[in-house]
């Protein structure tokens, strides 16, 4: 009874939205890798796997997406930012992933099952912006049963990967390429991670490397967090315990990183919270993350309360034109450009000459919500008429006015469905524009119930 009531206040507060916890209620996400890129001190990403609403179980997972922001409080959801479909190798499993910034580049480091073999293999795709899309690059050679990889750059530059599943985690140096491990590097980890079951994650602190993990006690869900610590990252590693044990509302796995964001380091890690009992479909946490003097971590109690600001977390889906198919969008006889200046992510779309000429966003959604719909677009030459669908229902037909330079235009309010929203905008008819529409980005801005 005690227990039910406790989940009761955890869920009934993210209702009434005074909660930061979970941290993203716009969409389910899971495996939460956090990172501070070198280049941009004052940003903060997450990177996260994706769970379908109801879903309950982690074999239909098939995509990625990414999250950043400069406050804690207000959120962007970058959108899909690597799936199933753009992995010519793989077949299913989109499970934990991890990301990092190495020699000018951004990586995801993935795992998916191979196709027609079935086994997990760790996939490394690449992208010059830190909000993806990512394009695949094939799989670490070196690497068996590579699921739940974390990679992690050392102070000198040297990359090291680490993975593990159903009780065993190994880890490497990886050649400069990131593409194979070094054989002679190679070291299982299994036997100094009392518990492991998988997901290992390791951040530096004062010179000694935390390794972190879920882990099971013999035959018993669900995961707790453990750690153990070392002064080479290949280890060995010492032992050291528990640092999140069960709590309300937990879903069966934990899995989650380290990262420090302005001085403090930040636990994330994920809960069933957002599905209020569905235990298997997951959403992100984040706590801050303590240690006493002699540099043991400080057990963290899952709270509403999270990183602590009196606002609750807000979250923007902001969804680029030009990712088009990457991003599980499209764009129909239309293309890219980058001529007018100013745009946002890498170009815009233009090129709209014949009706049905269009570009389409996908928009993820946890429960069927109301978001606030804004398009920045310009159309230097005149006006421009065009229709806006959303999930193939026409919501607007609209004369874009005149804007020689990109500008935002406020919808209002939209409600977008469980699941996959597709919003899509074409020409309407074969009347010549007057203007030639550009296509920056949409925006979908999270609006409470009680606001
Ligand atoms: O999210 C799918 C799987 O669940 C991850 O790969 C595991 O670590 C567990 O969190």
């Amino acid at each position: 009874m005690k227990t039910k009531l406790l989940l009761l206040t955890a869920l009934l507060s993210v209702a009434i939205g005074v909660s930061q916890n979970p941290i993203f209620t716009n969409v389910f996400t899971a495996d939460p890798s956090p990172h501070v890129w070198p280049d941009d001190p004052n940003t903060l990403w997450v990177y996260t796997s994706h769970d379908e609403p109801g879903s309950n179980n982690h074999y239909g997972m098939t995509g990625y997406h990414a999250f950043s922001t400069t406050d804690l409080v207000n959120w962007t959801d970058h959108g899909r930012i690597l799936h199933l479909e753009n992995v010519e190798w793989a077949e299913s499993h989109a499970w934990a992933m991890d990301a990092t910034y190495y020699r000018g580049q951004y990586y995801l480091v993935y795992c998916m099952k191979e196709a027609g073999i079935g086994l997990f293999r760790t996939g490394i795709a690449r992208s010059d912006v830190p909000q993806g899309p990512f394009t695949d690059l094939g799989y670490v050679k070196g690497v068996e049963f590579g699921q739940d990889p974390a990679i992690f750059i050392d102070d000198d530059g040297t990359p090291y990967l680490y993975w593990g599943h159903d009780r065993q985690c190994y880890a490497a140096e990886l050649n400069e390429d990131l593409m194979s491990i070094k054989p002679e590097t190679y070291v299982d980890l299994t036997k100094q991670l009392t518990h492991v079951f998988e997901g290992p994650w390791v951040h530096k602190r004062n010179g000694t490397y935390y390794l972190t993990y879920p882990g099971l006690t013999p035959r018993r869900w669900p995961e707790k967090m453990f750690y153990a610590v070392a002064d080479k990252p290949l280890g060995p590693y010492t032992f050291k315990g528990v640092f999140i044990d069960d709590f309300e509302g937990q879903s069966g796995t934990n899995h989650g990183g380290v990262v420090n964001y302005k001085g403090k380091d930040i636990m994330f890690y994920h809960s069933a919270w957002l599905s209020g009992g569905l235990s298997e479909t997951r959403s992100s946490m984040a706590d801050y993350l303590e240690y006493d003097k002699a540099g043991n971590i400080i057990p963290i109690i899952p709270s509403k309360k999270g990183l602590g600001k009196a606002e609750r977390t807000r979250v923007t889906m902001k969804l680029e034109a030009e990712s088009g198919f990457a991003a599980g969008g499209n764009l129909y006889n239309v293309f890219v450009d980058t001529y007018l200046k100013d745009y946002s992510g890498k170009g815009y779309v233009t090129n709209f000459d014949n009706p049905y000429d269009h570009v389409s966003m996908l928009a993820q959604v946890a429960k069927p919500s109301k978001f606030r719909f804004k398009v920045r677009y310009a159309s230097p030459e005149g006006e421009s008429n065009h229709n806006i669908l959303i999930n193939s229902h026409l919501y607007r037909e609209f004369k874009f006015p005149q804007s020689k330079t990109f500008t935002e235009i406020d919808f209002g309010i939209v409600e977008l469905k469980e699941g996959d929203n597709l919003v899509r905008i074409f020409k309407s008819d074969w009347k010549p524009s007057k203007g030639e529409l550009a296509i920056d980005y949409i925006k979908l801005e999270q609006v409470f119930e009680n606001e």
